[in-house]
């Protein structure tokens, strides 16, 4: 068991929904501490760093005319295991094949419009979370009490 942490994005359809406070409550309720949260309009450099590894895919343009193109709330999300934990809650990249119960399984259709973003890997939630946040806008969380405490 690892504390970690992880960028999980509610993509524009999720915000043009309304569906990004629902996203937040399960998170928070499974336990996990937000402690970062932007909206903001990704512009194309930020997206193409962002889905590097699909660079030269069918589907690439279109994934980044998608992300571009109305806001996302991005969030840096912290607790024990949650890259793996929070992935499972995201649910399959297809929501045909997401269970139901996970955010995509309940709420998404389509590949092309599902919803939300979560780090495969933790060398994935670093290299993403430095792509959407500077280190001084995530919260650091005290590890001997309960108050919360700002980075600098
Ligand atoms: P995930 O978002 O589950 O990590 P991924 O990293 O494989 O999935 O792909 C990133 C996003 O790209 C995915 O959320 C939706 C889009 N995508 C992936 N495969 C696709 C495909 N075959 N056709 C259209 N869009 C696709
Ligand atoms: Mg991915």
């Amino acid at each position: 068991m690892a504390i970690e942490q992880t960028l999980i994005l509610c993509k524009p359809d999720a915000v043009a929904r309304g569906l990004s406070g629902e996203i937040i409550a399960r998170l928070e309720r499974r336990g996990y501490a937000i402690v970062a949260a932007k909206l903001i309009v990704c512009d194309a450099e930020r997206a193409k760093r962002h889905y590097s590894e699909h660079d030269g895919k069918p589907f690439f343009e279109s994934l980044v005319a998608y992300i571009t193109s109305a806001p996302t709330l991005a969030l840096v999300v912290e607790g024990a295991d949650v890259v793996d934990g929070s992935r499972v809650m995201i649910g399959a990249t297809n929501p045909t094949k997401a269970e139901p119960g996970s955010i995509r399984g309940d709420y998404a259709q389509t590949i092309g419009r599902n919803l939300v973003h979560g780090s495969d890997s933790a060398a994935s939630a670093v290299r993403e979370i430095a792509i959407w946040f500077e280190p001084s806008e995530i919260v650091k969380r005290s590890t001997d009490n309960d108050r919360w405490l700002i980075a600098n």
